[in-house]
């Protein structure tokens, strides 16, 4: 809806960035530091592993000035769960501590609000070796334990926390879970079982934040793409509805509601792929709701129907890093209206006026857009300068989609941009940038590791200054 005027931004929008820690600390084996499973992952060797990243293990106060330096009012960082606990339960490794004591109080001197996220796809491959890791029941008591000593030791100075990122994508790949993948059906039941236990799990750390931070607020940070129907044909409504509570709904509505969605529900039976739920699991999470929805952003998808056949039966689940499509529910089709980045990611800000919109009328939650980013292929001047103006448009146009669902009465705690400086992507290693701050290496070249402002930079620092007045 268009207005005749624009409500500014409130004056304590935290204005924020994100990282994660192993994409961005490197020092992997380092002060005692255990394996996660995405340190033993087997890379593509094509493009770099975890090992160094951007070094910010070693260039945290570097870092923490710069985002000074751009004004941040917050920094969106993980801990690493094996840096505290090697093996994911058992001894605590006090060099790990000091590092996020270090982290938290360089932020604090700085003006910056930490906010963070417990668990950002580094599982204690410990955890998996002992009991199979989120497949098994002790899997809850352990991550429950890890956030209650994170609460205890950094709760004093740390008010915002996130307790699983992008549950969905770790309940659709193997590796993240640390299993090796049989069939793409075993997988998806796993994946499950994983997902029940991750959420029973989070409505525990949630009562123990609230028990033990005072004014700790904490949600989930869910990746949540818009969805659309293809075209005006009711058989891609109805696909609509489909892939919006089998991808979209299903984590959130058993965080926010203790409740499987009913078409999830019967989705997992028919599938034969429902976990056995515990008595108290769903009465857990019902009682313990997040305080806000932490949601990751980047893209929408166009979605089709996708009649089951003879060729196509149902369960016939082809795609192996997440079931883009299935038989007798939906597929992802290109959206011919939108453009996208190098690696097909269709930039829709409008997709996220309508998330956000979406999710606070679901929910009745407050937002806080915990990633939003441009990914790009880049080469610096001999300065280490970098003229990204597509990353200043693609974030002016999602943030002024903020901006207008705020208008119509969202109610947002704030926006991190992915990310702040240069790290490893997730699935496509250095050459894939979304920093403000350029760290000097390339894929197997390490180079000096030194940090160099983008344009993007000013452009943001200037849009905190102003609070966002220049977004229009
Ligand atoms: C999200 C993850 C981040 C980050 C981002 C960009 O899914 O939470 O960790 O990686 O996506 O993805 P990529 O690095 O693959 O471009």
């Amino acid at each position: 809806m268009e207005t005749k005027t624009m409500k500014p931004f409130p004056d304590n929008f935290l204005w924020g960035s994100s990282t994660a820690a192993f994409q961005c600390e490197g020092a992997a084996h380092e002060d005692g530091k255990g394996n996660s499973v995405m340190d033993v992952r087997v890379q593509d060797p094509s493009i770099c592993n975890y090992e160094v990243a951007a070094d910010h293990y070693h260039h945290y106060k570097e870092d923490i000035a710069l985002m000074k330096e751009c004004g941040l009012k917050a920094y969106r960082f993980s801990i690493a769960w094996t840096r505290i606990f090697p093996e994911g339960n058992g001894e605590v490794n006090q060099r790990g501590v000091d590092f996020y004591n270090n982290v938290i109080n360089e932020c604090i001197a700085s003006g910056i609000t930490p906010i963070i996220t417990l668990y950002h796809f580094e599982y204690p491959q410990g955890l998996v070796e002992q009991y199979g890791g989120w497949l098994d029941r002790r899997s809850i008591e352990d991550y429950v334990n890890y956030c209650t000593f994170c609460f205890k030791t950094y709760g004093d100075r740390v008010k915002y926390w996130l307790t699983v990122n992008e549950q969905d994508h770790v309940n659709h790949m193997p590796f993240r879970i640390g299993f090796k993948s049989t069939s793409v059906l075993e997988d998806e039941k796993k994946g499950y079982l994983a997902n029940h236990n991750m959420c029973v799990a989070a409505a525990y750390a949630i009562k123990a934040c609230h028990e033990i931070v005072e004014g700790g607020k904490i949600g989930p940070a869910v990746c949540f793409d818009m969805h659309y129907p293809t075209s005006n044909k009711p058989e891609d409504g109805l696909a609509w509805l489909d892939s919006m509570d089998l991808r979209n709904y299903y984590v959130l509505d058993m965080n926010v509601k203790g409740k499987y969605n009913p078409v999830f529900k019967r989705y997992l039976e028919d599938r034969d792929m429902m976990p056995e739920i515990h008595e108290g699991d769903m009465e857990a999470m019902k009682t313990n709701k997040p305080d806000f929805i932490g949601f990751n952003y980047y893209a929408s998808k166009s979605i089709s129907a996708f009649p089951a056949d003879e060729e196509h039966p149902i369960g016939d689940l082809k795609i192996k890093l997440l079931p883009a499509e299935e038989p007798g529910a939906y597929k992802i089709v290109k959206n011919n209206n939108l453009t996208a980045t190098l690696w097909g990611w269709e930039i829709d800000n409008i997709g996220l006026e309508c998330v956000s919109r979406i999710l606070y009328d679901r929910y009745e939650l407050p937002l806080l857009i915990t990633e939003c980013g441009f990914g790009n292929k880049e080469t610096p001047d001999e300065n280490g300068y970098v003229e990204d103006d597509d990353r200043i448009d693609y974030l002016s146009k999602h943030i002024l989609s903020v901006k207008k669902a705020m208008n119509v009465g969202v109610e947002f705690i704030g926006f991190c941009s992915w990310s702040f400086m240069d790290i490893v992507s997730g699935h496509s290693g250095f050459s894939k940038r979304y920093g403000f701050v350029r760290v000097n290496r390339e894929e197997h070249d390490l180079k000096d590791l030194a940090r160099s402002k983008k344009k993007s930079f000013y452009w943001y620092k200037e849009t905190i200054a102003c609070n966002g007045e220049n977004i229009k």
